[in-house]
């Protein structure tokens, strides 16, 4: 059973005055009331029509739709989220969809997923090919298959939102989202939801390729605490190949000509011995984040069977009219 007041509708904008009504307007027509757009200092229009369409309009103090969401989650007291673009690409009468299962299931984090069903001229044809590619080096590296990491249509819990630790400024935002959810276990689905083409006279504050690159390198940067192998492995293993290239170079100028190359092959030697130790420090870092892992998992069975325990107690001495037992039931759940 969806609670639709309990739900706060994020919406990000910058210059988006030609769409940002239109958005507020399709929410509140299915039920969703409570709008935040949180701006990024427009020059248009966007933050005078979103209040006039009954939004809580908030200016950020930043910029970046990275530092705005991060900015606006604090602002909010529902427990349950929704984020949205402000562009009119995604449907918000698929709203229920993408928050049902935050109240039907334990699930913590719901991404949409924009390939279910593109539109015609949804996205560019190298937006498309950088999405896949980016998609798969997050599966390849942080080993879950989340389909469309980059959807700016997600509805998560504000409490595990409150978990992860996010820095990103601009639209790294839905990558670190991504990476975050995986490294702190939060349940995480996706639901297949309707990508919309850019309304006349809107335009992307996307630049494939910088905010393309900075992606891939979030992702190398995050494996560290993900995938360490990968991690030190990959350099690891391009410094140990360049070692054994060099080391073959000067094999092959000795033996066949008699000319000996000290300098090269003492680089060699380092490049490979530097390259051996780095795949070594990953499996060795690997090693640690796993058992770190899985104590932590114990911890929390642990933790979990104590507060099953703690409520039957406590309902078994309220059961008795035992009024105190009560009250440390209320103290405990409220700690949550
Ligand atoms: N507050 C704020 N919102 C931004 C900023 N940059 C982009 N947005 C909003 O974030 C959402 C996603 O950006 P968009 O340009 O649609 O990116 P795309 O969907 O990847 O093409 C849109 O609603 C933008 O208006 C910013 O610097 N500050
Ligand atoms: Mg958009």
């Amino acid at each position: 059973m969806i609670q639709r007041e309990e739900v706060c509708i994020l919406i990000p904008t910058y210059n988006e005055a030609a769409s940002v009504g239109e958005v507020i307007e399709r929410f509140q027509d299915v039920g969703y009331e409570n709008i935040l757009v949180i701006d990024g200092g427009s020059e248009d229009r966007t933050q005078e029509i979103a209040s006039d369409a009954g939004a809580r309009v908030v200016e950020q103090s930043g910029t970046g739709k990275g530092q705005a969401v991060r900015e606006a989650v604090e602002l909010i007291e529902k427990p349950y989220i929704l984020m949205i673009d402000g562009d009119a690409t995604y449907r918000p009468e698929q709203a229920d969809r993408l928050v049902e299962p935050l109240f039907s299931s334990n699930v913590e984090h719901v991404i949409g997923d924009r390939f279910a069903d593109m539109q015609p001229g949804a996205m560019t044809r190298l937006n498309k090919v950088g999405n896949r590619m980016i998609n798969r080096a997050f599966r390849f590296i942080h080993g879950r298959d989340l389909q469309d990491i980059l959807s700016g249509y997600r509805a998560f819990t504000r409490e595990s939102f409150e978990q992860l630790s996010l820095s990103a400024d601009g639209f790294g935002i839905e990558t670190e989202l991504a990476v975050e959810c995986v490294r702190h276990d939060i349940q995480t689905t996706v639901v297949p939801i309707t990508y919309e083409s850019r309304p006349e006279g809107s335009e992307t504050n996307l630049r494939p390729f910088r905010d393309g690159g900075n992606i891939l390198l979030t992702l190398y940067r995050m494996a560290k605490t993900n995938n360490p192998i990968f991690y030190f492995g990959s350099i690891g293993f391009i410094s140990s190949l360049v070692g054994v290239a060099l080391a073959a170079f000067v094999a092959f100028r000795f033996l066949v000509y008699g000319i000996s190359h000290e300098v090269i092959a003492l680089a060699g030697g380092v490049s490979l011995l530097v390259g051996v130790q780095l795949i070594m420090f990953g499996v060795l870092s690997d090693l640690i984040v796993t058992m770190n892992r899985q104590h932590r998992q114990r911890v929390e069975r642990i933790e979990q069977k104590l507060d099953s325990l703690e409520s039957e107690t406590a309902e078994q001495s309220t059961g008795k009219g035992d009024e105190t037992g009560k009250e440390e039931t209320t103290a405990t759940t409220g700690e949550q």
